[in-house]
């Protein structure tokens, strides 16, 4: 719609959020930018209110994680724009669209540290791709569509657009823009021809997969392709929807600790194609993966953003292409020589790793937990969750097949699970949609249950309850044994707390307690958590608490 005629800043923004295609967004409001929730009240947009920014903004990431669109997020000045900062450091780490609205003082009281006011290009600068404060509703269609552009065009990632309320509610008679897509980025033939003849002469290649960008589509040809050359892929730190976990050729998940199978096999590939990944400190094992500046194998690195390749690696070859495009070139690449490559191995392996967890003390065995939800849920269920040791057992025993399945951190921030999961319900009511959360990384963002029920999404939260912040209780044992300090968490009754919210709350104390629990809440069709008891014992899948003290201990003696 191109409308020249008189409007407010605040309708001239919420009418380029609609060129945009923009159907939700998530606020905190504030009185920073009340012109624009005005202008909300008579457009379709579902506006979903939230308890605290940074919860608002990873809903905002989880909605640019699953559509490819910014996520758009609109919070008030000063204490809600530094909450937010949560949600947008993770778009960054990320690379997920996002774009963060931010009400700003009054034109004329700048620089006066008037009430709330931030400098935001300095606050959020290092953070972003770009922050622009709009001192002129003229210029709103302008800078609006290209912080859409921003957002998505490259490496994807953040953008925050600061609002000075009087330019709110000036008037102001100017032309919509136009609706943006990304421009792809095509790899050129000689670099797809180079790609062929190292593909030609490798004996042990391996592909790797990150990053964002991607589509079911992307995913299909890049399917054809390693069946074509029998090539092992493996997915980077919590990008496992990327690949189907079930298919022949998935070699596994290259995070925290990998299978030192898998660790060996990208070791020793000869050629390592890098899809859309930066393997950055987790899925490189804190750098040691890859040698850095020149690995030893030929590296090839595709990437959306020329700036990433030989960032950190030195490539043999680097292709600036996005996913869509390179999985298309993929698609004309057919092998000259009969490969007998490795993947069948590779996948074995991954079964091997990844199929039955080990027994731990406790009566709840979360393991089993996992195992079970694998085989209950369907291929196209969404799981979600933040960081702490309980999400170990998500990337070791969950098998993700669908595309878009796994809503997770790269970022590591605690916190995430239960906004990206109202997020991923409101934008799939159909699908089933599960938080994992630890005890410490639910009470990060667990007000957002709170907005669940308000907007009656039933999402499913499962409490991993060891009445501790775990894994820095696990390095704590590692680096200082026996030395509890800061570790330790007294918990409220999250079943209780589910139901004082107006939701269903259940306390799973038993493995056995746990699949008829778990069928409850889904039953219920309300905002459910199943508050599970897990020994604080069980500290990781595969060495109980007093197993990392002892060893540590022993190692402090042998040094002395
Ligand atoms: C926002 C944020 N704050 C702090 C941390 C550091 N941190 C990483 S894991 C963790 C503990 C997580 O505890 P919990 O959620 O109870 O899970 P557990 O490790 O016990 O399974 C902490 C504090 C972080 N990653 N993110």
């Amino acid at each position: 719609m191109t409308t020249e005629q008189h409007r407010t800043g605040g309708q001239i923004l919420v009418d380029q959020l609609v060129a945009q295609g923009v159907e939700r967004l998530t606020c905190v409001p504030g009185e920073s930018y009340l012109a624009v929730l005005d202008a909300l009240h008579d457009t379709k947009v579902d506006v979903i209110v939230c308890r605290n920014e940074g919860g608002a903004a990873m809903m905002a990431d989880a909605y640019g994680k699953l559509t490819g669109r910014p996520g758009i997020c609109f919070v008030t000045r000063g204490p809600g724009a530094t909450n937010a900062s949560a949600g947008v450091h993770i778009a960054a780490q990320d690379s997920t669209p996002l774009i963060l609205f931010v009400g700003q003082v009054a034109r004329d009281m700048r620089e006066r540290e008037a009430f709330q006011e931030v400098d935001y290009k300095s606050f959020y600068g290092d953070m972003t791709k770009w922050v622009v404060e709009i001192d002129d509703a003229r210029r709103i269609p302008e800078l609006v569509a290209r912080a859409f552009r921003v957002a998505m065009q490259g490496r994807p990632g953040p953008v925050v657009v600061a609002l000075p309320e009087d330019v709110l509610t000036d008037h102001a008679a100017v032309a919509d823009a136009p609706h943006v897509d990304p421009v792809e980025i095509w790899p050129g033939e000689n670099q797809m021809d180079q790609l062929g003849a190292m593909l030609e002469t490798a004996e042990r290649p391996f592909v790797l997969l990150g990053g964002s960008r991607w589509t079911d589509g992307a995913r299909q040809n890049l399917k054809a392709w390693a069946e074509r050359f029998d090539l092992p892929v493996a997915t980077s730190f919590r990008r496992a929807h990327l690949f189907p976990s079930d298919h022949p050729n998935y070699a596994g998940d290259v995070g925290i600790n990998p299978n030192p199978k898998l660790a060996a096999r990208f070791k020793n590939s000869d050629l390592l194609i890098l899809l859309g990944a930066r393997l950055s400190e987790m899925p490189s094992s804190s750098y040691t993966l890859l040698d850095i500046p020149t690995p030893r194998q030929k590296l090839v690195h595709f990437f959306p953003d020329s700036g990433e390749i030989g960032r950190i690696y030195q490539p043999a070859l680097g292709i600036q292409a996005s996913p869509i495009a390179f999985c298309e070139a993929l698609a004309k690449l057919s092998p000259r020589r009969n490969r007998t490559g490795s993947a069948a191995e590779a996948h074995a392996d991954y079964l091997e790793w990844s199929e039955k967890p080990n027994d731990l003390p406790g009566a709840f065995q979360y393991g089993r937990a996992m195992v079970w939800l694998r085989e209950r849920l369907p291929s196209d269920a969404i799981i979600c969750n933040g960081a702490g040791n309980f999400t170990i057992w998500i990337h070791r025993y969950y098998r993700f097949r669908g595309f878009g399945t796994q809503l997770a951190p790269t970022s590591g921030s605690m916190g995430y699970g239960p906004p990206a999961a109202v997020m991923a319900k409101r934008q799939n009511p159909d699908r089933i949609v599960v938080a994992l959360a630890g005890d410490g990384d639910f009470l990060m963002n667990g007000q957002e249950f709170a907005t669940a029920v308000q907007y009656d999404i039933p999402i499913i939260v499962i409490i991993l309850d060891n009445s501790m912040y775990g894994t820095i209780r696990m390095h704590q044992e590692r680096e200082y044994p026996g030395r509890v300090s800061a570790t330790q968490l007294k918990n409220p009754d999250f079943t209780a707390l589910a139901k004082a919210y107006g939701g269903h709350g259940e306390r799973v104390e038993r493995s056995e307690e746990f699949a008829p629990a778990f069928e409850r809440a889904l039953q219920s069709k309300r905002p459910a958590i199943l508050h599970c008891i897990v020994d604080p014992q069980a500290l990781t899948p595969t060495m109980t608490l007093d197993a990392i003290r002892q060893r540590a201990e022993n190692s402090a003696q042998a040094k002395k």
